[in-house]
Order: C-alpha cells, then sequence, then structure tokens
C-alpha cells in the first residue's frame, strides 16, 4: 500500500501534482497532516512519521521514502511515464541531473539568496542563484521544457520555487514563460483547488 502524508499547500504539494500528472490517484491513499509554519501556525504532528516531522513523505508497505525528489524517482519507477525517460534512455543521465541538481543545488541557492546570505563558501560548493538561472535558460533556450520538446517532472520540480516565491522569479521572459506555463498545467491547477479547500 502507497501512503502519501501531505500539507496543504506545501513542498508536498508538488507530489500530489504528479501524481495527479501520472493518473495514479486511484493507487496512493493522501494523509493530510499537520506542519509547523512560519508565521507561527501549526505543529508537529505525531501521525506524521517522517523522522523530522515535514512533508512531503512516502509510506511503501512500511518503508518510508523522504525527499520530494526521491518520492518522484521512486513513483516514477513503480508506474512508468512518459513524465521520466525510461532507464537505458540516455535522456534519462540528463533527466536524473536535473532532479538531484534541484535539491543538491537549486533548493539551497534559492534560500541563500532569499536570505541574502554570502559566503565564499557557499558560493565554492553551490555557486549562486544567478548560476542556477543561467543553466536553467541555457536549457529553456532549446525549450520549450528543461529537456526539450516534452514536459516532464524535472519542470514540475525545478520551476516550484519560482511558484511559491515570485519576488525569487527572474526578470526574464525565457523563464517567466516557462513557470507560467508549467503553472497553467491542469494538473497544478487541480492541486492549488484541491489545497485551498
Ligand atoms: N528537502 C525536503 C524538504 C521538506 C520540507 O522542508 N518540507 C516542509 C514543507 S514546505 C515541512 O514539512 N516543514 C515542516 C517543518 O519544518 O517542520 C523535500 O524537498 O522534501
Amino acid at each position: 500500500m502507497l501512503t502519501l502524508y501531505h500539507a496543504a499547500p506545501s513542498r508536498s504539494s508538488r507530489v500530489i501534482t504528479l501524481i495527479d500528472e501520472m493518473g495514479i490517484g486511484d493507487k496512493i491513499t493522501v494523509k493530510h497532516v499537520n506542519i509547523p509554519r512560519r508565521d507561527g501556525t501549526g505543529a508537529r504532528d505525531p501521525s506524521n512519521p517522517h523522522p523530522e516531522g515535514k512533508v512531503p513523505l512516502l509510506d511503501h508497505d512500511g518503508t518510508l521514502i523522504s525527499e520530494t525528489g526521491a518520492i518522484m524517482l521512486y513513483l516514477l519507477e513503480l508506474f512508468p511515464n512518459s513524465l521520466a525517460p525510461k532507464p537505458g534512455d540516455p535522456k534519462r543521465g540528463e533527466f536524473l541531473t536535473w532532479m538531484y541538481w534541484y535539491g543538491s543545488v537549486m533548493e539551497p541557492v534559492i534560500v541563500f539568496a532569499a536570505l541574502e546570505m554570502n559566503h565564499p563558501g557557499l558560493a565554492s560548493t553551490f555557486r549562486d542563484h544567478a548560476a542556477a538561472v543561467a543553466r536553467i535558460r541555457a536549457a529553456l533556450e532549446k525549450g520549450p521544457w528543461l529537456m526539450g520538446d516534452t514536459y516532464t517532472a524535472a519542470d514540475l520540480l525545478v520551476h516550484s520555487p519560482y511558484a511559491w516565491f515570485a519576488e525569487m522569479l527572474p526578470d526574464d521572459p525565457l523563464i517567466k514563460d516557462w513557470v507560467a506555463r508549467c503553472m497553467a498545467r491542469p494538473a497544478n491547477l487541480r492541486t492549488k483547488a484541491l489545497d485551498a479547500g
């Protein structure tokens, strides 16, 4: 049995959108849990088995899978779908690069930029938001999606911080149009409506 622990809206909303995009809503039970919010509302939910009390968390027959990128890859392996190239396809290497780059580089640098944190050690380890934007831009110049003609889970994941923090969205029509196209996808709109209750 597959159970997704979700708090609406949050980083787990991206997994809800992926499940919708993949058409596997009938295979996963969504359990709504509470999380502490930055405005002081909410609290850690004792019914959430995530080791840090966070979301998303996927429970597959008692095995816990955390980290949004890992959960997405896991679901895409269980239910192969056009949202990810198949193992053996060289394009899968490019796909895995985006999925890992998001968690290892993109999310840290966008948080550092939002908090106005600068340190040579951060730059040498992660580069910075401008370098991340340049990398996204270079992919979109070939576009229209990060991996070319096809929308993939990489677009879903990598565009997501710009959907939450519009103030971080670069003033660049190529990137703005891509974010708008990702946000306008019916599955994303359905998640937004569900999250709004
Ligand atoms: N790197 C994790 C981050 C998960 C995360 O920080 N989730 C937030 C929701 S947006 C959370 O659960 N926060 C609750 C808390 O900090 O206790 C992922 O991408 O899954």
